[in-house]
């Protein structure tokens, strides 16, 4: 439980008792007002934008989050972030960070090949932009903390909506000094902030941070703890009172917060929280993290999910997130920061064109109101459907974007997964696996890992896809469809569904429940982080 104790009030704000800590001042009408969706959030509603659209949330809402990977599921198909790691120093220390220069080969956050300054970072961006129009994002999240180096994060956006200012700006932090910049932030017009919460109990919070630094002292222990929460809490309570987005990412650690994650997803909703992103601890201990060294486990996707269920009808929920590097470039899931070097960039040819930008905008604004249009009709058709009305199932899809079935089996380096049923189809997550496909033929050492990746699922999508693996698919249950290549995914997930449940309504099919059985071999396990 939070330590802090009321003490005293005045019309709309409470100070807050910090045992010999200075008190701090919260203002309560905030933490009821909340930030628009964040509150709104119920059963059904299974994560951020995977059906929400301008008919779910206020204009000026759904303005920040139409073209923003991260806060709408919808979006991460069509619009690109990028991050530059301008903000290499932090203020607390988190037992599951050991941040990485000069690392082009992992992914994970904290990681990064090349520190920037500011100039250097917008020159990035511009060029980055105006190679890859659907990039609409600049993120600041790292390799340290945004906020603990607030001259460098503040300066890069300054210049940056000078150069480009159609792209919209973002930053992640720990939070701890956070409610002394939220003027900052609302001056430079970044109106998407994520704050790490990882307790709300300052006994667990004394588990993962072994220390902060915090008015030119360092703390430690319960106080330390203390102190992130009480900042944490506020600086949320200000920003969703100031109408910016912000989203909670938590990280899962098995044992120490995850019957934890619950309590959280309460406050930070009672609070504002737009969205709350939980995330699977990573700990390989050649990372050299506290927690990779002492043996502390992340959690299974299964554990995960069961995380993430149990906070349904909370706040909202992402399950989108792919725990980008602190210098990642492109679609979720994708990064293209070695092709946006500084040595590349002298040779760029840059032409930032708004024009251009927009145009492309605009055609993917077309696109999603076509795929919004074909998933209705096939719900239409799905609900109408007498046949097999109960099942539920999940399909694997091969995409490389655009929302559409259109990537080779072989090729796929991550599955979408829809959840299908007679009333819905919504993505419940990804499955990274190793390319099966190697210089044009396909790897039969990797094929079983593939297979078993998506072995919960009744059928998976594809573009196309060789004899070999739609063999192997087969023999696991899991059936491989070709017949939907350049449909948009919830419509080919819907229409194959109608056509499995009357070949089960007709005995051609015996319908089998698969997800525990594959989870039991360890499809999910196997996947975790
Ligand atoms: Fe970057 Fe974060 Fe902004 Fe997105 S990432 S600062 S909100 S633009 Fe997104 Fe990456 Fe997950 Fe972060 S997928 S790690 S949630
Ligand atoms: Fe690392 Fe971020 Fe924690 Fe700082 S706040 S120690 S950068 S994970």
């Amino acid at each position: 439980m939070p330590t802090s104790a009321l003490t005293g009030t005045q019309p709309g704000t409470t100070y807050v008792s910090m045992g010999q800590l200075k008190p701090l001042k919260i203002r309560l009408e905030s933490a009821s007002n909340g930030g628009g969706c964040g509150t709104t959030g119920g059963e059904g509603k299974a994560s951020c934008g995977s059906s929400d659209g301008p008919q779910d949330m206020p204009a000026e809402v759904w303005d920040k989050v139409k073209n923003h990977p991260c806060y709408s599921e919808e979006a991460h198909h069509h619009f690109a972030r990028m991050h530059v790691a301008v903000a290499p120093a932090c203020n607390i220390q988190c037992n599951y960070c050991n941040r990485k220069y000069d690392c082009s080969n992992e992914s994970r956050p904290g990681v990064v090949s090349q520190k920037l300054t500011p100039e250097q970072a917008v020159k990035k961006v511009v060029a980055v932009a105006s190679a890859i129009p659907q990039m609409t994002v600049l993120g600041i999240a790292g390799p340290g903390d945004a906020l603990a180096n607030p001259r460098k994060t503040f300066d890069t956006m300054r210049m940056l909506t000078a150069r480009a200012p159609d792209i919209k700006l973002c930053l992640s932090t720990n939070g701890l000094a956070l409610p002394d910049l939220v003027d900052e932030i609302c001056k430079h017009n970044i109106d998407h902030v994520t704050i790490t919460i990882n307790m709300v109990d300052p006994e667990i919070g004394a588990k993962i941070y072994p220390w902060i630094f915090w008015n030119h002292k360092r703390l430690t222990g319960i106080e330390a703890a203390t102190v992130l929460h009480q900042r944490q809490m506020l600086g949320l309570e200000m920003l969703t009172a100031r109408g910016v987005l912000t989203k909670v990412n938590s990280v899962l650690i098995p044992g120490i917060n995850d019957q934890h994650l619950m309590d959280v997803n309460r406050e930070v909703k009672k609070r504002g929280a737009f969205l709350h992103n939980i995330m699977p601890l990573i700990s390989e201990p050649e990372h050299g993290t506290v927690f990779g060294l002492t043996g502390q486990r992340g959690p299974s996707a299964q554990e995960l999910k069961a995380v993430q269920d149990a906070c349904m009808g909370g706040a909202n929920l992402m399950r989108h997130c792919r725990q980008c590097r602190a210098d990642a470039v492109g679609l979720l899931g994708e990064d293209r920061s070695d092709e946006f070097t500084l040595d590349k960039l002298d040779a760029m040819e840059v032409d930032y064109d708004l024009e251009k930008r927009k145009a492309y905008q605009d055609k993917v604004e077309q696109e999603r109101s076509a795929q919004q249009a074909a998933k209705q009709q096939a719900l239409a058709v799905a609900s109408a459907l007498q046949a097999a009305q109960d099942l539920k199932v999940l399909v694997a899809v091969a995409t490389k974007g655009g929302g559409r079935v259109n990537e080779h089996f072989g090729h796929v380096t991550e599955f979408q997964v829809y959840e299908v049923s007679a009333a819905k189809a919504h993505f419940v997550g990804h499955r990274r696996v190793d390319q099966y496909c190697q210089g044009g033929a396909g790897d039969d050492e990797q094929l079983p890992s593939v297979v078993r990746a998506i072995n919960d699922c009744h059928a998976v999508l594809v573009a196309k896809i060789g004899a070999c693996p739609r063999d192997e698919l087969m023999l696991a249950g899991v059936e491989p469809v070709d017949a939907y290549v350049g449909e948009f995914i919830e419509k080919a997930a819907l229409d194959w569904f109608n056509d499995y449940r009357a070949r089960v309504a007709s005995g051609a099919v015996l319908h089998q429940h698969r997800g525990d059985a594959a989870i039991r071999q360890g499809a999910y396990t196997a996947l975790a982080a």
